[in-house]
């Protein structure tokens, strides 16, 4: 009897590991690995936020799928706004219920899923509600009604991962270095950001999410390391050191985008190297891809520049009649269509079934 009442549990334990730790892994250790071996071999894995759900039409269809003629993405990213109250839909009106079931779909294919996060700002408006006051500093101090919304908040978001059941990437207050988002560096202190990390941490921790998780640093451009490193809130909590840059101003505008994305990649690029982490292109694009030919004469060859890059994502194509203009990939018809099929047929450029390998 004695016996019995030990072994069982053991025994219980014993399955349940085998079932999510293959090969006694943590899931996100291999997803890591892979992010390494795509990082050490002549290869970029593609991605598109919220890819596959709705497309410039509206219709559900997958612009990415279409204009390609049937191929996914390497990786798609998602974003869990509007988790933190609950809600059944996020920001962008996508269901999490559908959101739940792609990452799962992304997941049997093959592909990676990453997640950024645009909540509310904890004392009223959206994540763009910047006022004078250090909102940061209010939520990651202790008896606030600031901090209990951040903890109510972070513990959903952590719980929507462990729900889906699939190891994903999660890049969350991104852009800090940028003062348009409330948590933004601009708006607070380097200490309060870093601790509003370690707590998003803790809490992922206390959910017994983390082994599903992968972490990724995303400042918008930086100048220099300083200002790079300012927010990081260090080697134990981060995984990925990734960077957001977008091409603004069509022609106009390209000098300075390879400027910029050369001058921050390069950062990146080195300071993964010196930490041992996996640097990757975390958001980019041109928006209506207004420049002529913009993924095989502006991206590519700046990606061919920074081969230990992971991956690389362009932002969502919106529904046109809500958001007009507001897309990064091509759909059937569009001018720049055939020119999307030859990047994305480059052999360094990994989409569909070629991240299998990975
Ligand atoms: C922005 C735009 C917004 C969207 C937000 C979160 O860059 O695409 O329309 O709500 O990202 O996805």
């Amino acid at each position: 009897m004695i016996i019995r009442n030990h072994i069982l549990p053991v025994l219980l334990l014993l399955c349940l590991g085998s079932i999510s730790c293959r090969g006694g892994q943590e899931p996100s250790a291999g997803i890591r690995q892979r992010l390494v071996t795509l990082s050490q071999a002549d290869a970029v894995a593609f991605g598109q936020a919220d890819a596959t759900v709705y497309g410039v039409n509206g219709n559900g269809q997958c612009d990415f799928r279409a204009v390609t003629g049937g191929s996914y993405p390497a990786l798609i990213n998602w974003d869990l706004g509007l988790i933190e109250r609950d809600s059944p839909v996020n920001l962008d009106s996508v269901p999490f219920s559908v959101m739940s079931h792609e990452i799962r779909a992304q997941h049997e294919r093959g592909g990676l899923s990453t997640l950024s996060w645009h909540p509310r700002n904890p004392r009223g408006g959206d994540s763009w509600s910047v006022d004078s006051i250090d909102v940061v500093k209010l939520a990651v101090t202790e008896g606030t009604p600031e901090n209990d919304s951040i903890r109510l908040w972070t513990s959903r978001a952590a719980r929507f991962i462990k729900k889906t059941g699939v190891p994903v990437i999660f890049r969350p207050w991104h852009e800090m270095s940028g003062g348009w988002f409330w948590w933004g560096v601009p708006n607070t202190t380097p200490e309060s950001y870093k601790k509003l990390w370690s707590i998003t941490r803790e809490i992922f921790d206390n959910e017994g999410v983390s082994d599903m998780v992968t972490w990724a640093y995303s400042p918008d451009r930086c100048a220099t390391r300083e200002q790079y490193l300012e927010a990081y809130p260090g080697d134990n909590l981060v995984d990925i050191l990734g960077a957001d840059i977008y091409h603004f101003n069509a022609d106009k505008g390209t000098d300075d985008y390879l400027a910029t994305c050369r001058n921050t990649l390069a950062i990146v690029d080195s300071l993964a190297k010196e930490k041992g982490k996996i640097p990757a292109f975390t958001e980019t694009g041109c928006e209506s891809i207004a420049v002529d030919k913009w993924y095989t004469s502006v991206l590519l060859p700046l990606l061919k520049e920074f081969p230990r890059l992971a991956y690389v994502c362009v932002w969502r194509n919106a529904i046109h009649t809500k958001n007009p203009g507001h897309f990064y990939v091509p759909f059937p018809g569009h001018p720049q269509a055939q020119d999307f099929i030859q990047f994305v047929s480059n052999p360094s450029i990994i989409i569909s079934d070629g991240i299998k390998k990975y």
